[in-house]
């Protein structure tokens, strides 16, 4: 027979449970504000209108009580395997020598990070960083160590290393250019994703083919844990798209990362990352940075330097794609 102080041990155990999943709740309370997200979880946030398919496919594993760690490497697989992305994967633009290069990285709720760069020819450089982060006592590998330590993983070298229109595009490009490489403000679409778990644990994953016509051996934000993506636990998670180097120059995911900490909300986070970069860096108006932050409540932001940033928001069984603010107006 269950005695009365059972009982009220078991029910006082099941209101931790729901309050312990559902911190949203818990932080509304305590503050008395309208909290975005609502207190539903899972949420899925990434760059990006090729962030809507890469939702869904994270959406599908964190709607089966899946781990956030996975939907965000299989979210973002979506459009590294697309060979008409022209900014993520192996159908991505080359850099200026001709040769497509790749960059990932991928953190999990305890801290654990791994990270790929300046990798050529693997179709799915994020399931290498993973295997960095689980295998090695590394954080990050590149170049030809990146690709050694793929192939004695079982990934496969791509037969193709560029695709026929990005080797069109690139033809084109070295006529006109001159072998210059510009900042450009249409010369971005990195995929950063982050996601937040029925368990309301945090992951992120980002990979791109990093800056067209960039350097031979240049390495941008996207596999830099703390530039192109961070994520702590107890408080939350960023990513960010565009020039690499003005994210670089400041360590954008962990400043808005640790904003939050300090209490801002995502919101105010990533317009406050954004607005110092501008304040730092004087030709802010000639390139585009975008970034995206999720906290651990389930609030979300987002906030670029110019117009035309989008991102892809899936919450409570609905992705849509919608349009940031952003400070050049
Ligand atoms: C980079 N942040 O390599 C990346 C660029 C980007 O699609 O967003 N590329 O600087």
């Amino acid at each position: 027979m269950t005695s009365r102080r059972d009982f009220i041990k078991k029910s006082a155990l099941a209101s931790a449970l729901v309050l312990g999943g559902n911190k949203l709740l818990r932080a509304e309370k305590e503050s008395g504000e309208r909290v975005q997200g609502d207190g539903k979880k899972p949420i899925v946030l990434s760059t990006w209108s090729h962030g809507i398919p890469a939702n869904d496919a994270a959406w599908k594993i964190l709607s089966a009580n899946g781990k956030a760690l996975d939907a965000v490497e299989q979210g973002v697989m979506v459009p590294e395997s697309d060979p008409k992305n022209r900014s993520v994967g192996l159908g991505g633009l080359p850099d200026r020598d001709g040769h497509v290069t790749l960059d990932a990285c991928i953190m999990d709720e305890k801290g654990n990070c791994g990270s790929v760069a300046f990798l050529e020819g693997i179709l799915h450089p994020i399931s290498v960083a993973r295997k960095v982060m689980e295998k090695t006592p590394h954080v990050m590998l590149v170049g030809d160590g990146a690709l050694q330590f793929a192939l004695e993983n079982g990934f496969t070298k791509n037969d193709y290393i560029i695709t026929p229109e990005a080797k069109e595009a690139w033809e084109k490009w070295k006529k006109e250019n001159n072998y210059n490489p510009k900042g450009d403000k249409a010369n971005h679409d990195t995929i950063g994703l982050i996601a937040i778990d029925a368990a309301g644990d945090l992951s992120g994953a980002c990979t791109t083919s990093g800056l067209a016509w960039k350097y031979h051996g240049r390495v941008g934000d996207s596999p830099i844990i703390g530039d192109g993506l961070f994520v702590d636990n107890e408080v939350g998670a960023a990513c960010t798209t565009g020039k690499g180097e003005a994210v670089m120059k400041i360590c954008g995911s962990i400043v808005v990362v640790e904003m939050m900490r300090n209490g801002k909300t995502p919101q105010q986070a990533c317009e406050e990352m954004i607005k110092r970069m501008a304040k730092k860096q004087s030709d802010w108006k000639d390139f585009q940075v975008g970034v995206l932050a999720l906290n651990s409540n389930g609030e979300h932001g987002a906030f670029a330097l110019q117009k035309g940033f989008q991102y892809a928001l899936a919450v409570d069984g609905e992705n849509k794609l919608y349009d940031s603010d952003y400070l050049n107006k």
